[in-house]
Order: C-alpha cells, then sequence, then structure tokens
C-alpha cells in the first residue's frame, strides 16, 4: 500500500487513498483470503516435532522434592515458521535448567523471548538454535517473537513448567509490550510501512532545500506477513519521494549504512557530471560508515528517479531506488496543466526478491486509486527494476501525455489500454475517470502477476471509480 501521494492541488487535504487492495476485495466480500491462503501456502511443510526429551526416572541433584525430575537438563524443541510456532504449547515435567531449541524453518528472521527468566533465541532463517535457562518454580510463561509485529500476528505460546499451576514465578499474562515501534532489531521495520512518500526536507533556506538519505538494511513486509530484506534508503522501499519545484538548489546528504559500497544517481534532471554518482567515474564509492553530499538545480521539470548506481544488479532490485519529481515554475504552462489533474498518483515497479512490486508491495497489498466520476486522473509511471513491465489498465482509454520527465505535444499524445515500460523509462499517463468500477492495472507479463509463482499477486494495483 502506497504511492497514494495527491496531487499538489490537494495538498494539506487529508489523504487521498489509505485502503488497500485487500481492504477494497474484502469491502466487497470477494477475495479476502487471498493473502491468508497464500501464506498458507507458501509456508514450509516442516513438521512440529514437539519433543521433552530427556529420561525421567532419576531425581536431579538439587531438585529432590520434585516427585520425578530429569536427569540432564530437559529439552524443548520449537519451531518457528511464518508466523506461528509449532506447537504453541509445551512443557517439561518440573523446574530446573531446561534446553530450548528454536528451528526457524521460515523464510524471515524470528526469535524467541521469554522474559523472565530472561531468554532470546535467534536462528537464522533455515537455521536452528538453542540456549539453557533455569526455571526455578513451576509455572506458565509465555514465549513469543519479539520482531515488531510478529507477536501482535499471533507469534506466541505458552510454556508450562510442572503442572504450571504456581506460584510467584508465574508472569501475570504478559503485559502488552510498550511499542512494537522501537527495534530490538536493526534490521526490522514496521508492519505496513509505505515507500515513496514525500521526504520532507531537513531544512529550507530560501529555494535550498536538503534532504537526508541513509541506505541501510531492513525487514520489507512485501505482502501481509511476509517479511524480506530489503536495502532502502530510510527504512522505507522504494525510497521516499523527493519532490521539489523547478529552480530549487536541492542538497542531499546520502549515509551509507550498508554492508557494502554504494553510491546515488539522480535519473533524469541534468546536473553536473561531478554530481552524476558514477563509482569511479565521477566520484568515489561511499564505504560503510562514510557520507557524500550530492547538489543540483532543479531543472527541467519532470518525473524522475534516483538509484544506487554501484553493484546495481545487486542493490536496485534489493530496493535502492525511489523517485525524484520535480514540479513546474508557478505561472509556467506545465503548472497550468499539472493543475487540471485532480489525481496524481506515482508508481514505482521493480522487481524484488521473486515479488513483482508497484511502491514496494505486491499484490493483495499494493494500492488502490481511487477517483470519483469527472476527475482527471495522473499516473507517473516509473520503472526501476530490469524487465520491460506492459502495463494494462481495465476499462479505459489513457492518454500517454509524456515520457522520461519531458511532456507530449498536444499533436504527440496518443492512446493506449496497454503501455510497455522498460528499465530506466518513466510514462506519465492521464484518463477521465467516467467509467464506475473497480478496475485493475497490471502487468501483462503474465508471470509478473504472481508471487514467487502464485497467482493473483506481483504488480496488480485496483483503480477505483466511484
Ligand atoms: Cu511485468
Amino acid at each position: 500500500m502506497s504511492s497514494d501521494t495527491p496531487s499538489r492541488n490537494t495538498q494539506g487535504d487529508p489523504p487521498l487513498i489509505t485502503a488497500s487492495v485487500a481492504g477494497v476485495f474484502a469491502g466487497f466480500g470477494i477475495i479476502a483470503a487471498i493473502g491468508l491462503g497464500w501464506a498458507v501456502a507458501r509456508s514450509t511443510a516442516g513438521l512440529a516435532p514437539f519433543s521433552t526429551v530427556g529420561g525421567a526416572a532419576v531425581a536431579a541433584p538439587g531438585f529432590a522434592s520434585a516427585p520425578i525430575l530429569p536427569s540432564g537438563p530437559q529439552v524443548v524443541s520449537v519451531i518457528a515458521k511464518d508466523i506461528v510456532f509449532e506447537p504453541k504449547q509445551v512443557s517439561v515435567p518440573g523446574p530446573g535448567p531446561v534446553t530450548l531449541e528454536v528451528e526457524n524453518a521460515g523464510k524471515i528472521e524470528h526469535d524467541l523471548t521469554i522474559d523472565n527468566p530472561k531468554v532470546k533465541i535467534i536462528p537464522k532463517p533455515g537455521a536452528k538454535s538453542s540456549a539453557q535457562a533455569t526455571f526455578e518454580k513451576p509455572g506458565t510463561y509465555q514465549f513469543y517473537c519479539s520482531i515488531p509485529g510478529h507477536k501482535e500476528a499471533g507469534m506466541v505460546g505458552t510454556f508450562t513448567v510442572g503442572n504450571g499451576a504456581a506460584s510467584a514465578a508465574v508472569p501475570a499474562p504478559a503485559k502488552p509490550q510498550p511499542s512494537p515501534t522501537p527495534m530490538t532489531h536493526a534490521s526490522s521495520t514496521v508492519p505496513n510501512a509505505k515507500g515513496n512518500q514525500v521526504l520532507a526536507p531537513i531544512s529550507v533556506n530560501g529555494s535550498v532545500k536538503t534532504f537526508e538519505l541513509t541506505a541501510k538494511v531492513v525487514q520489507w513486509e512485501v505482502v501481509p506477513g511476509v517479511f524480506e530484506e530489503a536495502w532502502t534508503y530510510n527504512g522505507v522501499m522504494p525510497g521516499p519521494m523527493i519532490r521539489v519545484l523547478e529552480g530549487d538548489t536541492v542538497r542531499v546528504t546520502v549515509k551509507n549504512e550498508l554492508p557494502e559500497d554504494t553510491v546515488v544517481h539522480f535519473h533524469g534532471p541534468l546536473l553536473e557530471n561531478k554530481m552524476d554518482g558514477v563509482p569511479d567515474v565521477t566520484q568515489p564509492v561511499i564505504k560503510p560508515g562514510g557520507s557524500f553530499l550530492y547538489e543540483f538545480k532543479a531543472t527541467p521539470a519532470g518525473t524522475y528517479m534516483y538509484h544506487t548506481h554501484h553493484n546495481s544488479a545487486v542493490q536496485e532490485p534489493k530496493g535502492l531506488m525511489g523517485m525524484l519529481v520535480i514540479d513546474p515554475a508557478p505561472n509556467s504552462a506545465e503548472a497550468r496543466r499539472d493543475a487540471g489533474f485532480q489525481r496524481d498518483y506515482f508508481q514505482i515497479l521493480s522487481e524484488f526478491n521473486g515479488y513483482f512490486t508497484i511502491n514496494g508491495h505486491a499484490f493483495p497489498s499494493t494500492d488502490v486509486l481511487e477517483a470519483k466520476l469527472g476527475e482527471r486522473v495522473r499516473i507517473r509511471l516509473v520503472n526501476a527494476g530490469q524487465a520491460p513491465h506492459p502495463m494494462h489498465l481495465h476499462g479505459y482509454h489513457f492518454k500517454v501525455i509524456g515520457s522520461d520527465g519531458k511532456p507530449f505535444p498536444e499533436s504527440a499524445i496518443y492512446e493506449k489500454d496497454t503501455l510497455s515500460i522498460f528499465p530506466g523509462e518513466r510514462y506519465d499517463i492521464e484518463f477521465l475517470a467516467d467509467n464506475p468500477g473497480l478496475w485493475v492495472f497490471h502487468c501483462h507479463i503474465l508471470s509478473h502477476v504472481m508471487n514467487q509463482g502464485v497467482e493473483p499477486g506481483g504488480m496488480l494495483a485496483v483503480v477505483k471509480v466511484s
């Protein structure tokens, strides 16, 4: 869900679009379960070898009062999946040291956390990890995944020591965590984060606007409940939109918190060679921990992008790209044309770990582009991927009114219902919302409307005209 930046005409009004595609379909009672069904389908088929191992015949020293106690540390095994623990309930016969084994059979990061005694086990996806903890008293202890959003999504279970009836050690039904937002995991991000939202400058001095982009790794929720490692600007994928006015002086400090070198290339505007962002040709790479200040005059007006230009085939599909929009100078012919659109949407297409995404999300979490009957709608499309994407709009013939930042003269405007956009290209399209309904807007390479091979998914958004 993202990319719903209203046009300048509507800035200051409440955001026009907040619903996700899934939400709309749920509203219409159609396929609300797609996300869930799909998530289940892709979960791994690991079984749940809950085991309580350890002989139960010999009393362990120090626990003589317990009726039957294991001879060594008791062992409990739990599997973390996307996005549930199996089993959800485990137990050991009595107090004492316990070895907790956790296997991460999912594709994303999980941990197993118990608050008291303090336990945190972090197995990497596909791996196992274990730790020992001593449970002094019988009781029921909650375990959960502490990655933001995972507990709330159901990654929680109970660990019973002895008969479970007891004692001061029993934690009260765990208090709600103070907030899921502060990161316990440097590489996590909040669910439902949105890319391609307008970035506020850190300072404005006349027409000099200064922005900050920090390249860093997060876990990105590409479809509901499915997190993938993303390399981002400011923790979102795509990066935030840098939106300025023609003639502004744009300064962008890029900080590198990635595990490798990077640079940023501003793709489309006319800038000085030394600001072109090509490593070893116009500038040295930005080392991890380092930063670089880009500065250029915003010209000409148009729809542009910015992206990494180092190890690009790896870094860009992981998320290191975003939109640069230069709005036309006030009172120019282009500014008057822009004032005629009631809706202005921005979409970045890219491929991401087997997901074909629009603004960093694959269907069903892509945007709903809303319009009221009679409104003029513009969509600005950027292909930041590595494959061409023929984008097809149902229910309409749209006008192609510009490309690569340049508006077409009236005589060059043409109508399409499917527009192929090659990597690096941008197209501006418009249509008059005169045909009510829910119309899909999707890539017509049909493997691109799948999520890791499962249809529907991928590059599919919905235009809602009502
Ligand atoms: Cu495609």
